[in-house]
Protein backbone atom coordinates (compact mmCIF):
# COMPACT_ATOMS: atom_id res chain seq x y z
CA UNK A 1 0.00 0.00 0.00
CA UNK A 2 1.61 3.29 -1.01
CA UNK A 3 0.29 6.72 0.16
CA UNK A 4 -0.72 8.96 -3.12
CA UNK A 5 -2.22 12.04 -1.48
CA UNK A 6 -1.84 13.87 1.44
CA UNK A 7 -4.34 17.07 1.49
CA UNK A 8 -5.20 19.53 4.43
CA UNK A 9 -8.41 21.09 4.80
CA UNK A 10 -8.95 24.23 6.62
CA UNK A 11 -12.04 24.72 8.66
CA UNK A 12 -14.37 26.88 10.82
CA UNK A 13 -16.89 25.19 12.72
CA UNK A 14 -18.90 27.50 15.38
CA UNK A 15 -18.96 27.01 19.57
CA UNK A 16 -22.03 26.97 20.88
CA UNK A 17 -20.88 28.80 23.75
CA UNK A 18 -16.73 29.48 24.21
CA UNK A 19 -14.27 27.69 26.07
CA UNK A 20 -12.10 29.78 28.12
CA UNK A 21 -8.45 28.95 29.94
CA UNK A 22 -5.77 31.27 31.39
CA UNK A 23 -3.67 30.54 28.43
CA UNK A 24 -5.90 31.60 25.53
CA UNK A 25 -9.67 31.36 24.36
CA UNK A 26 -11.64 29.18 21.66
CA UNK A 27 -14.77 30.28 20.13
CA UNK A 28 -14.70 28.64 16.79
CA UNK A 29 -12.82 25.17 15.74
CA UNK A 30 -10.31 26.21 13.23
CA UNK A 31 -9.34 22.81 12.90
CA UNK A 32 -7.18 21.20 9.89
CA UNK A 33 -8.55 17.77 8.38
CA UNK A 34 -5.72 15.83 7.28
CA UNK A 35 -7.09 13.56 4.72
CA UNK A 36 -4.24 10.64 3.34
CA UNK A 37 -5.42 8.63 0.17
CA UNK A 38 -3.31 5.46 -0.99
CA UNK A 39 -3.32 3.62 -3.90
CA UNK A 40 -5.65 1.11 -3.08
CA UNK A 41 -8.75 3.27 -2.25
CA UNK A 42 -8.34 3.59 1.25
CA UNK A 43 -9.02 7.22 2.94
CA UNK A 44 -6.73 8.08 6.44
CA UNK A 45 -8.27 11.13 8.51
CA UNK A 46 -6.63 12.96 11.08
CA UNK A 47 -7.64 16.30 13.33
CA UNK A 48 -4.98 19.06 13.49
CA UNK A 49 -6.50 22.04 16.38
CA UNK A 50 -3.87 25.19 15.95
CA UNK A 51 -3.08 26.21 19.25
CA UNK A 52 -0.81 28.75 18.94
CA UNK A 53 -0.02 29.44 22.51
CA UNK A 54 0.96 26.07 23.59
CA UNK A 55 2.73 24.82 19.98
CA UNK A 56 3.15 28.11 17.84
CA UNK A 57 1.18 26.70 14.95
CA UNK A 58 -1.48 28.37 12.97
CA UNK A 59 -4.18 26.84 10.42
CA UNK A 60 -2.40 28.39 7.80
CA UNK A 61 0.97 27.18 9.30
CA UNK A 62 -0.55 23.45 9.51
CA UNK A 63 -1.51 23.66 6.15
CA UNK A 64 1.59 25.02 4.15
CA UNK A 65 3.48 22.49 7.00
CA UNK A 66 1.82 19.84 5.23
CA UNK A 67 1.75 21.04 2.05
CA UNK A 68 5.34 21.76 1.51
CA UNK A 69 7.35 19.64 4.51
CA UNK A 70 5.14 16.51 5.39
CA UNK A 71 3.06 15.47 1.79
CA UNK A 72 6.79 15.56 -0.20
CA UNK A 73 7.69 12.55 2.43
CA UNK A 74 4.61 11.02 2.72
CA UNK A 75 3.38 10.59 -0.86
CA UNK A 76 5.13 7.10 -1.84
CA UNK A 77 5.11 6.11 1.65
CA UNK A 78 3.94 2.41 2.89
CA UNK A 79 1.57 3.59 5.97
CA UNK A 80 2.74 0.47 7.57
CA UNK A 81 6.10 1.95 8.07
CA UNK A 82 5.29 3.85 10.64
CA UNK A 83 8.48 4.45 12.49
CA UNK A 84 10.30 5.00 9.19
CA UNK A 85 7.74 7.73 8.60
CA UNK A 86 8.09 8.96 12.72
CA UNK A 87 11.64 9.46 11.43
CA UNK A 88 11.15 11.36 8.62
CA UNK A 89 9.11 13.84 9.36
CA UNK A 90 11.28 14.05 12.30
CA UNK A 91 13.63 16.08 11.03
CA UNK A 92 11.55 18.68 10.70
CA UNK A 93 11.20 20.32 14.49
CA UNK A 94 7.92 21.15 16.13
CA UNK A 95 4.52 21.36 13.82
CA UNK A 96 3.26 18.71 16.73
CA UNK A 97 -0.22 19.45 15.77
CA UNK A 98 0.31 18.02 12.39
CA UNK A 99 2.83 15.40 12.99
CA UNK A 100 -0.08 14.18 15.64
CA UNK A 101 -3.22 14.32 12.89
CA UNK A 102 -0.59 12.79 10.15
CA UNK A 103 -0.13 9.46 12.71
CA UNK A 104 -3.87 9.18 13.70
CA UNK A 105 -4.74 9.13 9.56
CA UNK A 106 -1.46 6.32 9.35
CA UNK A 107 -3.32 4.14 12.07
CA UNK A 108 -6.75 5.11 11.15
CA UNK A 109 -5.58 3.82 7.42
CA UNK A 110 -3.80 0.42 8.86
CA UNK A 111 -6.78 -0.20 10.75
CA UNK A 112 -8.61 -0.21 7.41
CA UNK A 113 -6.29 -2.40 6.38
CA UNK A 114 -6.09 -5.03 8.68
CA UNK A 115 -10.06 -4.95 8.98
CA UNK A 116 -9.19 -4.08 13.04
CA UNK A 117 -10.46 -1.20 14.76
CA UNK A 118 -7.29 1.29 16.34
CA UNK A 119 -7.66 0.68 19.66
CA UNK A 120 -7.66 -3.16 19.23
CA UNK A 121 -4.39 -2.88 17.62
CA UNK A 122 -2.95 -0.40 20.29
CA UNK A 123 -4.07 -3.36 23.21
CA UNK A 124 -7.45 -3.40 23.16
CA UNK A 125 -7.17 -3.23 26.78
CA UNK A 126 -11.08 -1.85 27.15
CA UNK A 127 -14.05 -0.99 24.85
CA UNK A 128 -15.72 2.15 26.66
CA UNK A 129 -13.60 4.38 29.36
CA UNK A 130 -15.22 6.66 32.14
CA UNK A 131 -15.61 10.21 30.60
CA UNK A 132 -13.91 13.51 32.29
CA UNK A 133 -15.37 16.92 30.93
CA UNK A 134 -12.93 20.54 31.21
CA UNK A 135 -15.08 23.34 33.18
CA UNK A 136 -13.67 26.30 30.69
CA UNK A 137 -13.33 29.78 32.97
CA UNK A 138 -16.37 31.76 34.14
CA UNK A 139 -18.08 33.08 36.89
CA UNK A 140 -18.64 30.47 39.45
CA UNK A 141 -22.25 30.15 38.43
CA UNK A 142 -21.31 29.20 34.99
CA UNK A 143 -19.04 27.33 35.96
CA UNK A 144 -21.06 25.13 38.49
CA UNK A 145 -23.85 25.40 35.60
CA UNK A 146 -21.60 23.62 32.80
CA UNK A 147 -20.63 20.57 35.04
CA UNK A 148 -24.38 19.71 36.21
CA UNK A 149 -25.47 20.38 32.39
CA UNK A 150 -22.45 17.44 31.75
CA UNK A 151 -23.50 15.37 35.40
CA UNK A 152 -27.29 15.42 34.34
CA UNK A 153 -27.18 15.07 30.63
CA UNK A 154 -24.28 12.81 29.92
CA UNK A 155 -23.72 11.20 33.57
CA UNK A 156 -19.97 12.27 33.74
CA UNK A 157 -18.74 12.22 37.23
CA UNK A 158 -14.76 13.55 36.76
CA UNK A 159 -14.67 17.27 35.60
CA UNK A 160 -10.96 19.26 35.16
CA UNK A 161 -11.66 22.73 36.39
CA UNK A 162 -9.82 25.78 34.87
CA UNK A 163 -8.03 27.70 37.46
CA UNK A 164 -5.12 30.11 36.86
CA UNK A 165 -6.70 33.46 37.40
CA UNK A 166 -6.44 35.46 40.55
CA UNK A 167 -6.59 32.67 43.44
CA UNK A 168 -10.03 33.81 45.13
CA UNK A 169 -12.20 33.64 42.01
CA UNK A 170 -11.05 30.28 41.38
CA UNK A 171 -11.53 29.43 44.43
CA UNK A 172 -15.35 30.46 45.01
CA UNK A 173 -15.46 28.17 41.69
CA UNK A 174 -14.12 25.35 43.14
CA UNK A 175 -15.43 25.54 46.30
CA UNK A 176 -19.08 25.82 44.74
CA UNK A 177 -18.29 23.02 42.40
CA UNK A 178 -17.00 20.44 45.40
CA UNK A 179 -20.51 21.87 47.10
CA UNK A 180 -23.37 21.49 44.15
CA UNK A 181 -21.37 18.21 43.19
CA UNK A 182 -20.61 16.83 46.03
CA UNK A 183 -17.70 14.49 47.29
CA UNK A 184 -18.17 11.90 45.00
CA UNK A 185 -17.25 13.27 41.73
CA UNK A 186 -13.46 13.86 40.83
CA UNK A 187 -12.27 17.19 40.53
CA UNK A 188 -8.61 18.02 39.33
CA UNK A 189 -7.44 21.65 38.56
CA UNK A 190 -5.76 23.05 35.25
CA UNK A 191 -4.06 26.18 35.54
CA UNK A 192 -2.56 26.59 32.00
CA UNK A 193 0.55 27.98 33.50
CA UNK A 194 -1.77 31.10 34.93
CA UNK A 195 0.24 31.03 38.58
CA UNK A 196 3.40 32.20 39.47
CA UNK A 197 5.20 29.52 41.86
CA UNK A 198 4.09 31.54 45.27
CA UNK A 199 0.32 31.44 44.22
CA UNK A 200 0.48 27.87 43.02
CA UNK A 201 1.68 26.93 46.62
CA UNK A 202 -0.73 28.51 48.30
CA UNK A 203 -3.52 26.99 45.34
CA UNK A 204 -2.28 23.68 45.85
CA UNK A 205 -2.82 23.59 49.30
CA UNK A 206 -6.08 24.97 48.90
CA UNK A 207 -7.13 22.49 46.33
CA UNK A 208 -6.54 19.68 48.41
CA UNK A 209 -8.45 20.87 51.51
CA UNK A 210 -11.44 20.65 48.74
CA UNK A 211 -10.27 17.20 47.54
CA UNK A 212 -9.30 18.77 44.23
CA UNK A 213 -7.05 15.28 42.91
CA UNK A 214 -4.54 17.06 41.03
CA UNK A 215 -3.04 20.59 39.47
CA UNK A 216 -1.93 20.76 35.63
CA UNK A 217 0.89 23.56 34.63
CA UNK A 218 -0.16 25.84 37.50
CA UNK A 219 2.79 27.77 36.58
CA UNK A 220 5.31 28.18 33.68
CA UNK A 221 7.61 25.30 33.20
CA UNK A 222 11.05 27.05 32.19
CA UNK A 223 10.23 28.62 35.76
CA UNK A 224 12.18 25.97 36.99
CA UNK A 225 13.18 26.35 40.45
CA UNK A 226 10.12 27.37 40.99
CA UNK A 227 8.22 24.49 39.31
CA UNK A 228 10.55 22.11 41.58
CA UNK A 229 9.38 24.19 44.53
CA UNK A 230 5.38 24.00 43.73
CA UNK A 231 6.46 20.04 43.20
CA UNK A 232 7.98 19.67 46.63
CA UNK A 233 5.12 22.02 48.68
CA UNK A 234 2.13 20.26 46.85
CA UNK A 235 0.28 18.07 48.49
CA UNK A 236 -1.16 16.91 45.47
CA UNK A 237 0.49 15.74 42.19
CA UNK A 238 1.84 18.40 39.14
CA UNK A 239 0.70 17.34 35.69
CA UNK A 240 2.60 18.19 32.95
CA UNK A 241 0.72 19.17 29.67
CA UNK A 242 2.20 21.50 27.19
CA UNK A 243 5.61 21.23 29.23
CA UNK A 244 5.61 17.75 28.69
CA UNK A 245 4.86 17.33 24.67
CA UNK A 246 7.04 14.97 23.19
CA UNK A 247 8.31 11.93 24.46
CA UNK A 248 11.83 12.84 25.30
CA UNK A 249 10.36 16.37 26.83
CA UNK A 250 8.47 14.09 29.43
CA UNK A 251 11.83 12.01 30.21
CA UNK A 252 13.48 15.45 31.09
CA UNK A 253 10.56 16.83 32.90
CA UNK A 254 10.10 13.70 35.21
CA UNK A 255 14.10 13.11 35.58
CA UNK A 256 13.91 17.31 36.67
CA UNK A 257 11.32 16.84 38.96
CA UNK A 258 8.89 19.26 37.11
CA UNK A 259 5.89 16.81 36.69
CA UNK A 260 4.44 13.83 38.69
CA UNK A 261 1.90 12.44 36.47
CA UNK A 262 1.62 13.32 32.44
CA UNK A 263 -1.43 14.31 30.30
CA UNK A 264 -1.55 12.37 26.72
CA UNK A 265 -2.50 13.87 24.32
CA UNK A 266 -3.34 12.08 20.42
CA UNK A 267 -3.22 15.32 19.01
CA UNK A 268 0.41 16.39 19.36
CA UNK A 269 1.45 13.03 19.73
CA UNK A 270 -0.54 11.05 17.58
CA UNK A 271 -1.14 6.97 18.42
CA UNK A 272 2.79 6.49 17.95
CA UNK A 273 4.33 8.68 20.34
CA UNK A 274 1.50 8.75 22.78
CA UNK A 275 2.29 4.69 23.24
CA UNK A 276 5.46 5.34 23.63
CA UNK A 277 4.75 8.12 27.22
CA UNK A 278 2.81 5.99 27.98
CA UNK A 279 5.10 2.79 28.12
CA UNK A 280 8.25 5.21 29.51
CA UNK A 281 5.73 6.45 32.15
CA UNK A 282 4.75 3.03 33.29
CA UNK A 283 7.88 1.90 33.78
CA UNK A 284 8.88 4.72 35.75
CA UNK A 285 5.98 4.32 37.81
CA UNK A 286 4.12 7.71 36.48
CA UNK A 287 0.48 7.74 36.18
CA UNK A 288 -0.64 9.01 32.24
CA UNK A 289 -4.23 9.93 31.54
CA UNK A 290 -5.97 11.42 27.98
CA UNK A 291 -5.91 15.14 28.01
CA UNK A 292 -8.20 17.20 25.51
CA UNK A 293 -6.62 19.59 23.20
CA UNK A 294 -10.20 20.94 23.05
CA UNK A 295 -10.59 18.19 20.12
CA UNK A 296 -13.21 18.25 17.84
CA UNK A 297 -15.11 15.16 17.09
CA UNK A 298 -12.65 13.46 14.57
CA UNK A 299 -9.84 13.79 17.71
CA UNK A 300 -12.26 12.91 20.09
CA UNK A 301 -12.84 9.45 18.45
CA UNK A 302 -8.90 9.40 18.45
CA UNK A 303 -8.64 9.77 22.19
CA UNK A 304 -11.36 7.54 23.34
CA UNK A 305 -9.37 5.16 20.90
CA UNK A 306 -6.13 5.32 22.53
CA UNK A 307 -7.42 5.37 26.28
CA UNK A 308 -9.29 1.76 25.48
CA UNK A 309 -6.17 0.85 23.65
CA UNK A 310 -3.66 1.15 26.70
CA UNK A 311 -4.83 0.26 29.95
CA UNK A 312 -2.38 2.79 31.74
CA UNK A 313 -4.66 5.33 30.18
CA UNK A 314 -8.13 3.33 30.51
CA UNK A 315 -7.45 3.80 34.07
CA UNK A 316 -8.73 7.56 34.48
CA UNK A 317 -11.42 9.26 33.45
CA UNK A 318 -10.30 10.30 29.47
CA UNK A 319 -11.32 13.86 28.41
CA UNK A 320 -13.75 13.17 25.98
CA UNK A 321 -16.66 15.42 26.27
CA UNK A 322 -15.88 18.83 24.73
CA UNK A 323 -16.85 18.39 21.42
CA UNK A 324 -20.03 19.00 22.96
CA UNK A 325 -19.40 22.24 22.89
CA UNK A 326 -19.33 22.84 19.00
CA UNK A 327 -22.48 23.63 17.14
CA UNK A 328 -21.57 20.98 14.76
CA UNK A 329 -18.71 19.12 13.13
CA UNK A 330 -17.84 17.13 9.98
CA UNK A 331 -17.98 13.68 11.06
CA UNK A 332 -21.36 12.09 9.78
CA UNK A 333 -21.90 10.04 13.25
CA UNK A 334 -20.83 12.45 16.12
CA UNK A 335 -19.35 10.44 19.42
CA UNK A 336 -22.03 9.48 22.25
CA UNK A 337 -20.82 10.24 26.05
CA UNK A 338 -23.46 8.44 27.93
CA UNK A 339 -23.81 7.55 31.51
CA UNK A 340 -20.43 8.99 31.99
CA UNK A 341 -19.00 6.73 29.45
CA UNK A 342 -17.59 7.08 26.10
CA UNK A 343 -17.16 3.71 23.88
CA UNK A 344 -14.59 2.80 21.13
CA UNK A 345 -15.70 2.49 17.77
CA UNK A 346 -15.59 -0.91 16.55
CA UNK A 347 -15.40 -0.90 12.66
CA UNK A 348 -11.68 -0.85 11.41
CA UNK A 349 -8.92 1.83 11.52
CA UNK A 350 -10.72 5.05 13.27
CA UNK A 351 -14.63 3.78 12.52
CA UNK A 352 -15.56 7.79 11.04
CA UNK A 353 -16.68 8.67 7.85
CA UNK A 354 -16.87 12.73 6.76
CA UNK A 355 -19.67 13.79 6.24
CA UNK A 356 -19.04 15.64 2.55
CA UNK A 357 -22.21 18.23 2.97
CA UNK A 358 -20.70 19.62 6.41
CA UNK A 359 -17.54 19.20 4.74
CA UNK A 360 -18.13 21.97 1.84
CA UNK A 361 -20.06 23.49 4.16
CA UNK A 362 -17.37 24.10 7.04
CA UNK A 363 -13.88 24.39 4.79
CA UNK A 364 -12.57 27.43 4.25
CA UNK A 365 -10.57 26.94 1.83
CA UNK A 366 -12.91 26.67 -1.01
C1 LIG B 1 -5.65 21.65 28.56
O1 LIG B 1 -5.57 20.58 29.14
O2 LIG B 1 -4.79 22.49 28.76
C2 LIG B 1 -6.48 24.25 26.76
C3 LIG B 1 -5.93 24.69 25.63
C4 LIG B 1 -5.65 23.59 24.83
O3 LIG B 1 -5.15 23.59 23.72
O4 LIG B 1 -5.97 22.46 25.46
C5 LIG B 1 -6.62 22.83 26.61
C6 LIG B 1 -6.81 21.88 27.64
MG1 LIG C 1 -3.84 21.22 30.36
Amino acid sequence: MKITRVEAIPLAVPYRRPFAFASGRVTAADHVLVRITTDDGLVGHGEAPPRPYTYGETASSIVAAVRDLFAPVLVGADPFARERIRADLGRTVANNAVKGAVDVALWDLVGQACGQPVHVLLGHAADDVAAAHMIGLGTPAEMVADAVEFRDTYGVEAFKVKVGRDLAHDMAAVRELRRELGDAVELYADANRGWDADTAIIAARRLAEHHVTMLEEPNPADDVLGRRRIVAASPIPVVGDESTITLGGVARSLLDGDAQAISVKVARTGFTDSAKIVGLCEGLGVTTMVGNQIDGMLGTVASTALACGQRALARHPVEVTNFLLMADDVLAEPPVIADGRAAARQAPGLGVTIDPDKLAHYRTDT
